[in-house]
């Protein structure tokens, strides 16, 4: 009846696993609480949950990533906290607990904290940008949120039923194999990856077809956005990258389930086979997750410098460039494992390749502040913040891209260190950079300065405290993942990395006290006009947050900044002669229930609980075909309605017809 299931699954086997199970269910509950206290459930669910717009539906993927931030934070302050203290002792962790937790670290952050903050923000401003009332396919989007939910949900349900993965956020076999991993936690590792991975190749759909249908009149490719060309780009990557990985995942799956071969020596398997198929999804997925930062910092530099961006044609070729480059590199995260030199060298060259037209990138920015009056808003901040760091970041990447270093280096903490000198100031910050920016367009209040300045220095500061001394220790020669380790000469660098560590969640909590300083003085920073650091392009040009239907009508663009044109010829809110109908999707609970229906599918598998893996597939199919037979899925926003609408906005900016 509950197949695998049964009592032992709690994590009652150790006071720090019952621990982290409390909390999650913990606050899990506190939430429930306080909403019902608050009234808010009806609320949530008519305005939020079953919402198809693309800006709720990017906010709800941002509050997603948020949240998965602090869990994979803390997960990584542990990490940090067992090193710093295991010299010749256990420290405080068991080792298959930490194992479990340098696994979910990875996936977390990777999956289900950078992939939701970035589709996020792509939904939130991309269709803003290119002038349109929602994306091309509103019910997929939220189907695609939904899924990715449910992925991050059956990763946090781990942690009370059952166990996490502990192979690593690869799960590389054999050792994620049945035979040497006959536990849940791989398993669960692969349902939540699935699940959100093919909610992410149907986001990539989505927005290309958005992006190349749905532009306003007069938006050609060349006037695009560098955001929405970067988002464009990676969600080109997304439609191809995305299915290698779900491919991977589900023959892993088969191999575990039905004892297939896919990935064994034995029976005529090959690993080999699945570290390609894995990084054929992976290497690509660094740019998937790169891109849209660097769109990101492209418009903030711009605005913060008051300048138009320097050779904007050139960073969309090297946008390009660098989306077709990346597919070419894969077998660079393999030089060690046996291939012959001359297809190492090959791929060692075309990574270092890659460094050129990121490079053009660098220099076109810094050619867009050269002059420029620069205003230091916490999103430049963190985009300065970002260029300095990553420049040192890709240099050891060209290192790492030789393959005789790379045998000295693959698998200790310099690789460790290179990553997240990539991903932290390359993806993380680029994100932050936009959610600080864009923040008072989807809630119409801004961010306080001050405590974005706050927490943009704690990060700096504490990543290099933090990483810094892992590029030492892997010239040194620490291997990553160590649980222990006997090298006193270690302890001196770890103990630096771990108050690291700390300083970063100074800055997390600053981030946290500056969305309650700003939600609190609200109605201090109300943004009016809807364009609060004097904007550029489309998104600004309506009211913040914008209604429903985006723009009242759709606005004629004739220039790469067309917001900006309309402002110098000093006509940036003209009204429309006549309002019109505006035809908009419904909200639906079909998307959310499909998504729960996907986390009960999941977790049936997991413990191999047949009947109910059966009910809810069948169940999702059901739903998917009541959806699809549905005509009645849009309502008309009347004319009248949408003057009102407009009516109020010009009277509170005060400018009354
Ligand atoms: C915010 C500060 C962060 C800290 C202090 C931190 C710390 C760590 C530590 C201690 C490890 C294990 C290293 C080892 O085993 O030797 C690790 C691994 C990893 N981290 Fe982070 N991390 C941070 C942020 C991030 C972010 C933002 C990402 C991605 C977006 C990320 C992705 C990864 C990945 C993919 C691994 C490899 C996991 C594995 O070995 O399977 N980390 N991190
Ligand atoms: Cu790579």
């Amino acid at each position: 009846m509950f197949g695998k299931l049964t009592l032992d699954a709690l994590p009652l086997y150790s006071a720090i696993a019952a621990g982290g199970a409390a909390v999650t269910v913990g606050g899990a509950l506190l939430v429930a609480v306080v909403l019902t206290w608050l009234k808010a459930w009806k609320y949530l669910w008519t305005e939020w949950l079953t919402s198809v717009d693309h800006k709720r539906i990017g906010v709800m993927y941002i509050v997603l990533a948020l949240i998965m931030l602090l869990r994979g934070f803390v997960d990584a302050i542990m990490m940090r906290a067992q090193q710093a203290f295991a010299l010749d002792s256990g420290g405080y962790l068991p080792p298959e607990h930490f194992d479990q937790i340098f696994s979910s670290h990875g996936t977390i952050m990777i999956f289900f904290m950078a992939m939701p903050f970035m589709t996020g923000l792509i939904n939130v401003i991309m269709p803003l940008q290119i002038g349109t009332r929602d994306v091309a396919f509103p019910f997929l989007n939220a189907v695609s949120l939904w899924l990715s939910a449910a992925g991050a949900g059956l990763v946090m349900v781990s942690l009370v039923i059952g166990k996490f993965s502990t192979a690593g956020w690869t799960g590389y076999p054999p050792y994620s194999g049945i035979e040497h991993n006959p536990g849940v936690g791989v398993d669960y590792w692969i349902w939540a990856i699935l699940i959100s991975g093919v909610g992410s190749t149907m986001s990539g759909i989505n927005f290309v077809v958005t992006i190349l249908k749905r532009r306003a009149p007069g938006m050609t490719l060349m006037r695009m956005t560098p955001f929405v060309w970067t988002a464009l780009c990676a969600s080109v990557l997304m439609i191809f990258a995305f299915p290698a990985i779900t491919v991977a995942c589900g023959l892993l799956a088969l191999d575990r389930v039905a004892d297939m071969h896919f990935f064994t020596n034995a029976h005529g398997g090959n690993m080999m086979n699945y570290a390609n198929l894995f990084w054929i999804w992976g290497h690509p997925e660094v740019y998937i997750l790169i891109l849209p930062a660097f769109g990101v910092f492209s418009e903030v530099v711009a605005t913060f410098s008051r300048k138009r961006l320097f050779g904007y044609a050139s960073l969309v070729y090297a946008t390009a460039a660098i989306a077709v480059l990346s597919f070419t590199v894969w077998l660079h995260h393999f030089f060690t494992m046996g291939s012959s030199a001359n297809v190492n060298a090959v791929f060692g060259v075309a990574t270092m390749v890659i460094a050129v037209p990121t490079g053009v990138k660098v220099f076109n920015w810094l050619l867009t502040m050269y002059r420029g009056r620069i205003d230091f808003h916490p999103s430049m901040m963190w985009s300065i913040g970002f260029m300095v760091t990553f420049v040192i970041g890709g240099m050891t990447g060209v290192l790492l891209a030789i393959p005789p270093a790379d045998y000295l280096m693959h698998n200790t903490t310099f690789l460790v260190a290179h990553f997240h000198n990539m991903i932290i100031p390359g993806v993380l910050f680029g994100y932050l950079a936009g959610y600080m920016y864009w923040f008072p367009k989807a809630f119409g209040f801004a961010l306080d300065r001050k405590w974005g300045v706050r927490s943009f220095w704690c990060w700096i500061v504490g990543f290099y405290l933090a990483f810094m001394p892992l590029y030492l220790l892997g010239l040194k020669g620490m291997p990553r993942r160590m649980e222990t380790y006997n090298d006193p000469s270690w302890q001196p660098y770890l103990m630096v990395a771990a108050f690291g560590a700390v300083v970063v969640a100074m800055g997390i909590g600053c981030m946290m006290m500056q969305l309650f300083v700003s939600i609190r003085d609200r109605a201090l920073t109300r943004d009016l006009t809807g364009d609060p650091h004097d904007g550029r392009t489309l998104e600004w040009a309506t009211a913040s947050p914008p209604p429903a239907y985006n723009f009242a009508a759709l606005p004629p663009v004739t220039d790469r900044e067309p917001f900006l044109l309309m402002k110098e010829r000093g006509v940036p809110y003209k009204r429309p002669a006549a309002y019109e109908d505006i035809r908009l999707p419904t909200n639906t609970a079909v998307a959310v229930g499909l998504g729960g229906l996907a986390f009960v599918l999941g977790f049936a598998i997991v413990w191999h609980i047949w009947w109910l893996a059966v009910a809810s597939a069948l169940a999702m199919f059901a739903a998917v075909v009541l959806r699809v037979s549905d005509d009645d899925t849009e309502f008309t926003l009347p004319a009248a309605e949408v003057e009102r609408i407009e009516d109020e906005r010009f009277r509170a900016m005060g400018r009354p017809s």
